[in-house]
């Protein structure tokens, strides 16, 4: 296949002018740009072998992209298109995530940001990156959805651009990770397995893999597998929830702005939209950072909890041979008090070798 060849050492220069071909900008767009992208694929051998997974499976590791999150790659184009536009500033309502991002663009812009957060239940590390950025953090009593309905009331009336997923440049950013999966395969997996909150990267992830073989760079498209947190799966129940609830606060949307889109992915691709629990997101969470050395964020894991549930389901879901690709979208640092609440703790002893000697036969 005539693909484009990974990128060597000092070549990558960010998702926008690496695939600008793909996306909607011009020689007069701005380029703001962390150098997000060009993230890790990592073959998952040791999941495959304890999970019995006859396929090969990949993990698109986006945890490590310049804020921790698979946001960036939408937030370059967002921010850029805006400031091609003459925005003035940038407003968005967050989970952590998005806000995190939103502020670190909004920062290299020069221009102010404003992020709207659910009280007490966004992680600490996203709270301290959007402080640290310099971005007005506004903690709401509510929760992401209300939150989100009121950004969207004062762009109607305020010079800010909204950079929530609704803004049709964070899709297009975010397909880029499609490319770079079917740029390091040769070819799209069979199979992709996806968290999904708001449901715009299950959205973007189709586009891209849809424009990929459009262009002849890609031949197959990929079962779109997308899994929400069971406390927070509106689109399974088919109605809003109220008052979502679940351990991976990232994914704690009762409304998603891309429902409609995120069914129609995981139907035209055969594929579905299913829940995982709580206690498999954290199953998952433990399994990625202690077989494979990959610490995500609890919603990160609801990929590879879903691929865990489907392979319990039906043994016989993949072939040998087959590519699976689980997308973990968030670095695991961003939520250090989650990590160490499920962790047996340290032991501690005095700085005397008897007592290491000790610890260390008990093991
Ligand atoms: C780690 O930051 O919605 O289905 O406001 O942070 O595209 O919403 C975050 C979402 C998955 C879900 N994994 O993606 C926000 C926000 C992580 C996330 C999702 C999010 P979408």
């Amino acid at each position: 296949m005539d693909n484009k060849t990974t990128p060597g050492a000092g070549e990558w220069s960010g998702v926008i002018e690496s695939y600008s071909s793909f996306l909607p900008v011009n020689r007069q767009t701005p380029v703001i740009t962390l150098m997000e992208g060009n993230t890790p694929l990592v073959r998952a051998r040791n999941l495959e072998k304890k999970l019995g997974c006859p396929a090969r499976l990949y993990l698109k590791w986006e945890g490590m992209n310049p804020t921790g999150s698979f946001k960036d790659r939408g937030m370059t184009l967002a921010v850029s298109k805006a400031i091609e536009e003459g925005a003035r500033g940038f407003v968005c309502a967050s989970t952590g995530n998005t806000s995190a991002s939103a502020a670190a663009y909004a920062a290299r812009s020069g221009y102010p940001c404003y992020v709207l957060i659910p009280e007490n239940a966004v992680a600490m590390g996203k709270l301290a990156q959007s402080l640290m950025y310099g971005a007005t953090v506004i903690n709401v009593r509510g929760n992401f959805d209300q939150a989100l309905q009121m950004v969207l009331d004062i762009v109607e009336s305020r010079p800010v651009t909204l950079v929530n997923s609704l803004n049709p440049y964070r899709l297009e950013g975010q397909k880029t990770s499609s490319f770079e999966i079917c740029d390091i395969l040769g070819e799209a997996p069979h199979t992709l397995f996806i968290p999904v909150g708001n449901a715009g990267n299950i959205t973007a992830y189709w586009n891209g893999f849809r424009e990929y073989r459009s262009a002849g760079l890609s031949s197959r498209l990929p079962r779109m597998c997308g899994f929400q947190a069971a406390g927070a799966s509106p689109i399974v129940q088919g109605e809003r929830v109220e008052n979502p609830e679940t351990v991976a606060t990232a994914i704690r949307i009762g409304n998603p702005a891309s429902w409609k889109s995120a069914v129609d992915a995981a139907r035209d691709s055969g594929g579905s939209i299913s829940t995982v629990t709580d206690q498999e997101i954290l199953e998952a969470y433990h399994l990625l950072a202690s077989q494979e050395g990959v610490f995500v964020e609890a919603a990160s894991s609801a990929s590879v909890a879903g691929l865990s549930k489907t392979l319990q389901e039906n043994p016989g879901a993949f072939k040998e041979g087959d590519d699976v690709v689980c997308v973990l979208t968030g670095n695991g640092l961003k939520d250090l008090q989650l990590a160490i609440d499920n962790c047996p703790q340290p032991v501690t002893i005095g700085a005397d070798i008897s007592e290491l000697e000790k610890v260390m036969e008990l093991r």
